[in-house]
């Protein structure tokens, strides 16, 4: 892969001061995806650094028309903000809910024909920036010191190849943890890191550290293979909290389950109001929901269990009932499971009764509460902020140039050193040709010896 390196945060060092301004481009990605850069990006404003953000005229995030901290590059696209939201729609629906009505090879081949459409348009998005030379020109002599590039569609490396720039990847996860596997060089071995998307914990019986493997080897086939030709094997993932509408079935479920509660509901919802919403339920297009999960009278969080809301509810230590819909979201749900702090339905087959006792269980039985406390005390406790750790991170790239020396070995390695096949191979080896001479030697021995005992016999 032609990624130079990847940086990701695991480490622990004291803040060490500030830098001097530097110019940062950014590479970002639309929807969710966009909120958490954007605050990375605010912050290293408030520091006196230049930031110019490379978006293409359908990205939803920015509001062309009103005045930006950033300085926005705008690259003309022929698709519109509209055809944008659309395939992000389609791919949530074709996620949440055509997964379990459709077969499953008419959903494999609606998927890849869905991954093929969004990863065309990162294609010609990617063509338009990489063939204007006067956008080249003009990005060249602005003398960026970084990009820091959203992994979750390609071509922002290639950007940072291009001018030979250092660079930060933003990443939640890639599909089969393609690019942490294989850019990053990060230690991943299937018996214990589940694949994002494959729905499990680092605890995996022996039939699900199977399946864990085979879907390592199929994202990479599927990836490599095909969906990533085009892009000369770069790499991609999509993903947003964008549900904003259920089934009108769906919605009525929910809403007479939530009618059937003691407590008042808060619902972010943007579809038709369902007829069955009860007298306690407010529902709103837009809630602050980070406020309220920190409300002190917040007792439990409904969630379809966005990497987002996840953290609000572990900062908070709010018990969770989670639904997940799609992409990382059953992972993420199964995980706050695992560990005893949320109950998780199934969108297709809960019933009303179901999601009041799921409510029910994560509000009165004390563990659900007890282990949000606990995981929100070890979350809370860190040396410095998330936020100032990412920023340390950014500006330690900008002040050394490179950072090849956080690289992780195994990087190097081809694939039987990196699990040590050829030492094993070498050992297995060495015992076989032990076992062999031995036996040859024994086999040796007792021919001699018969035939001097029959030898001796004759005589
Ligand atoms: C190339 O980039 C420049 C500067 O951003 C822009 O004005 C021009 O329209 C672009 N040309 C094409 C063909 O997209
Ligand atoms: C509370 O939930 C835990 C975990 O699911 C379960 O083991 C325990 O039996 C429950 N307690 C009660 C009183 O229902
Ligand atoms: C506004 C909106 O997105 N409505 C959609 C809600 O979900 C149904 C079923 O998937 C769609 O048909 C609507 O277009």
């Amino acid at each position: 892969m032609s990624v130079k390196w990847v940086l990701v945060f695991p480490l622990v060092l004291m803040f060490s001061g500030s830098s001097s301004p530097g110019k940062v481009l950014v590479w970002p990605i639309d929807f969710s995806h966009w909120l958490n850069m954007k605050v990375i990006l605010h912050e290293l404003i408030d520091r006196g650094h230049q930031v110019t953000v490379l978006v293409p005229s359908s990205f939803l995030g920015i509001d062309f028309s009103q005045p930006s901290q950033f300085h926005v590059e705008v690259i003309s696209v022929p698709f519109s903000k509209e055809d944008a939201e659309a395939l992000m729609q389609d791919f949530i629906r074709m996620w949440s809910y055509q997964r379990h009505e459709l077969s499953f090879w008419r959903f494999s081949m609606n998927s890849f024909d869905l991954m093929t459409d969004m990863l065309q348009r990162s294609k010609i998005i990617c063509d338009t920036v990489l063939l204007n030379e006067t956008l080249l020109g003009k990005l060249e002599s602005a003398h960026f010191d970084l990009v820091i590039a959203d992994a979750a569609m390609p071509c922002g490396e290639l950007v940072a190849l291009k001018f030979n720039r250092p660079f930060i990847y933003s990443l939640r996860f890639t599909f089969g943890n393609t690019m942490e596997r294989l850019c990053g060089g990060l230690p991943s071995p299937p018996s214990y890191v589940p694949a994002t998307m494959g729905g499990f914990t680092d605890r995996m019986t022996f039939t699900q550290r199977m399946g864990n493997m085979f879907f390592y080897l199929s994202q990479d086939i599927l990836f490599h293979h095909f969906l990533f030709k085009e892009f000369d094997n770069l790499f991609s993932e999509v993903l947003g909290s964008m549900v904003k509408n259920l089934t009108d079935e769906k919605s009525a479920l929910v809403a007479l389950a939530l009618s059937q509660l003691p407590q008042k509901v808060i619902w972010r919802y943007k579809g038709k109001k369902p007829d069955t919403l009860g007298a306690n339920t407010r529902l709103y297009d837009w809630i602050p929901q980070n406020d309220l999960l920190g409300h002190p009278k917040t007792k439990a969080f409904i969630t379809h269990g966005g990497t987002n809301g996840i953290y609000e509810a572990i900062y908070h230590s709010i018990p969770l009932v989670g639904i997940p819909m799609f992409a990382d979201q059953p992972d993420n749900i199964g995980h706050m499971k695992a560990k005893g702090m949320a109950v998780e339905l199934n969108i297709h087959t809960m019933t009303a009764k179901d999601l009041v006792e799921a409510v029910n269980t994560v509000i009165h039985n004390a563990t659900y509460k007890e282990n949000a406390v606990r995981i929100s005390q070890i979350h809370h406790d860190q040396p410095i902020k998330p936020l100032e750790r990412a920023v340390f991170w950014i500006e330690f790239v900008m002040r050394h140039k490179s950072v090849k020396h956080l690289r992780v070995a195994a990087y190097d390695l081809t694939w039987y050193q990196y699990h040590n096949l050829d030492v094993i191979a070498f050992l297995v080896t060495c015992v076989a040709l032990f076992v062999l001479i031995a036996v040859k030697c024994c086999a040796f021995c007792c021919w001699k010896c018969c035939s001097f005992r029959k030898k001796t016999k004759k005589e």
